[in-house]
């Protein structure tokens, strides 16, 4: 019988390609920033992370800064089979709460690229809160999955 790694090798495990990484600013913990590699003449990609508010009070995202042209969070809202996406200007994210920026949902969204992401990249970015402030971040840039769910900003 097989014996699932325990937390901490699972940890030591993943250190290498694709590592989960933490930002913590104030109450909140920031989990994992990452974008999808995108096509070549893609014009916009999308960066997906995770962020729970450990505290009693409630705090909203503000703003992403990184270098291009404009950053927007987005939601992804579907009408009659047809997703569309729209600007976000403020993003809660209530005490006690975890917020997910995902595939079909919201999502950062980086405008007016110049080159297309590519699997390795990092992105680095500023993540702007009314209450826990600014904190610095990274986006790792990851392959897309074999057969994964298209995100092909590329008309946006
Ligand atoms: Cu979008």
């Amino acid at each position: 019988m097989k014996t699932l790694p325990t937390l901490a090798s699972a940890l030591i495990l993943s250190t290498g390609i694709a590592t989960a990484h933490d930002y913590t600013v104030g109450d909140l913990e920031i989990m994992h920033p990452m974008a999808f590699e995108t096509p070549k003449m893609a014009k916009a990609g999308a960066g997906f992370l995770t962020i729970t508010n450990n505290g009693d009070t409630d705090d909203v995202l503000l703003e992403v800064r990184a270098d291009f042209p404009k950053v927007e969070v987005h939601t992804t809202e579907e009408t009659d089979g047809v997703a569309k996406m729209m600007h976000v200007e403020n993003l809660p994210i209530a005490a006690g709460e975890t917020v997910e920026l995902a595939p079909g949902s919201y999502h950062v969204m980086f405008m007016g690229l110049e080159a297309p992401f590519e699997d390795g990249l990092e992105i680095p970015a500023t993540l702007v809160f009314e209450k826990a402030g600014e904190v610095e971040i990274t986006f790792n840039v990851e392959a897309r999955p074999e057969g994964g769910e298209s995100m092909d900003h590329s008309n946006h």
